[in-house]
């Protein structure tokens, strides 16, 4: 017989043949209860005394939870049961059989601590809960890539191995390399620019490693990215098509995840799009007593600029450069300017997104790689590749764990991955 998935054992009738996970069973002595679980819901199993083979009557309370079974047996009609539907069992098979005393609970009241559940993460991932956060994901990532194929973008693999830093020479983890010294990337960023200065529209899933020391809710060492850059373009272009993104991926996601979504009791709205300068930004935060930093945005600022603004993205543009990487494009082009065309996107509190137009033009680059404290000869095929026709252009980078944490209202960006890299942590 032909495995049958739970959710399909609802509309089946007569026997079937299920696969999965003792989510909890009862002993009621005449009744026993054993509530299976698998990738599409949960069904409970119903043995009765007398009616039900006497071996596997007395098998079902003595199964260790999150066991793996395999159970056999009729459909039949129960008011009583959710979904009015059970299994009447024939035969129950274990196939793997898990330890009495499980190291995590598992429920889905767990109150188990999040370093702890991670430490156990494949067990933690047996949570209704944890596998809902992760098929949201896998959603956002669908329909990023929807989007960007209906955008006309192509799809791109670049190197994660590289000889300079792309965003700043602080948190590069170094790697050995034959006789060269090398690095993890920090981004994908001078490759992004380089193959949209002939493919016009590019797009990428990318993991980027950063090696900044601190611990916190919304940092991670590894994390991945949703990569965009196009050419003939400035920041004022993909910011309208980032907003234009995220509206489409909150709208992919509460179409496709309604379950989960209810499950996790997140309510989700298309978000409304807000653009302000930098300096405007720092007035009104300003004005409601929060402290502002000169180049940057603080996570206080952030948080405001969410009461201020529910379910917005806000774009806050004409960043001064001091507060932006040697790549962003300086206003009008001014080697000396204050201000740049680069920009953050803040959703829900949080910065989910930079981007900007960059430098196309080689002697500007030169110049701003200095400022930075750069050598420019450690750039030399970047900057060349500037050379033959690089048209203007610009791009963005989202992160996908934090856009998880913002859209879920996760309390800690850890629970956004499956398998976390922070300071401390390195297994699973
Ligand atoms: P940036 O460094 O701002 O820009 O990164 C883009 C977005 O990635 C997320 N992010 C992180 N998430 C978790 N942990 C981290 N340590 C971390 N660092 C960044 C944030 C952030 O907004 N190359 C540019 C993008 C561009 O201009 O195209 C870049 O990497 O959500």
């Amino acid at each position: 017989m032909e495995r049958t998935l739970i959710a399909d054992a609802f509309k089946a009738k007569g026997k079937v043949l299920l696969k999965g996970w003792v989510h909890d069973s009862r002993d009621l002595s005449k009744v026993k209860f054993l509530v299976l679980k698998d990738r599409t819901g949960r069904i409970q199993v119903t043995g009765v005394s007398g009616k039900t083979p006497e071996k596997v009557f007395n098998l079902m309370d003595k199964i260790n939870k999150e066991s793996a079974v395999l159970i056999e047996g009729s459909v039949q009609d129960s008011p009583k049961a959710p979904g009015g539907k059970e299994i009447l069992p024939d035969k129950i098979e274990i196939l793997a059989e898990a330890d009495v005393n499980l190291p995590i609970d598992v429920s889905d009241f767990s109150k188990t601590e999040l370093p702890k559940r991670i430490d156990y993460r494949f067990l933690d991932l047996h949570r209704e809960k944890a596998q809902a956060i992760f098929k949201i994901q896998s959603t956002l990532l669908q329909a990023y890539r929807k989007f960007m194929t209906e955008e006309g973008a192509i799809e791109a693999i670049f190197p994660s191995i590289i000889s300079s830093s792309s965003e700043g020479g602080t948190e590069l983890y170094p790697l050995k390399y034959f006789e060269k010294s090398a690095y993890l990337s920090q981004s994908c960023q001078l490759y992004k620019q380089m193959l949209a200065c002939s493919m016009e529209k590019v797009f990428a899933v990318f993991t980027v490693w950063r090696a900044e020391k601190h611990n916190t809710i919304r940092h991670l060492n590894e994390s991945r990215q949703f990569d965009f850059e196009m050419c003939f373009a400035d920041d004022k272009i993909v910011m309208d098509v980032l907003a234009k993104c995220v509206q489409f991926i909150v709208k992919e996601v509460m179409e496709i995840r309604k379950n989960e979504l209810e499950l996790l009791g997140v309510q989700l709205k298309i978000p409304k799009v807000k653009y302000m300068t930098f300096k405007e930004t720092n007035d009104l935060l300003k004005k409601n007593k929060i402290v502002t930093n000169e180049h940057d945005l603080t996570g206080e600022g952030e948080k405001k600029l969410n009461e201020l603004f529910p379910n917005t993205i806000v774009f806050v543009h004409d960043w001064p450069m001091a507060g932006k990487p040697f790549y962003i494009m300086p206003k009008d082009a001014k080697v000396d300017a204050i201000l740049s065309n680069g920009f953050d996107a803040i959703y829900n509190g949080m910065e989910i997104s930079s981007g900007g137009q960059r430098v196309h033009i080689p002697e500007l680059l030169e110049k701003r790689l200095k400022v930075k404290g750069l050598n420019p000869k450690d750039f030399k095929s970047y900057i060349d590749s500037f050379r033959f026709g690089a048209p203007p252009h610009a791009g963005w980078g989202v992160g996908v764990e934090r856009l998880t944490m913002v859209l879920l209202g996760l309390p800690n960006i850890r629970e956004a991955v499956l398998f976390p890299r922070d300071r401390e942590r390195l297994t699973p």
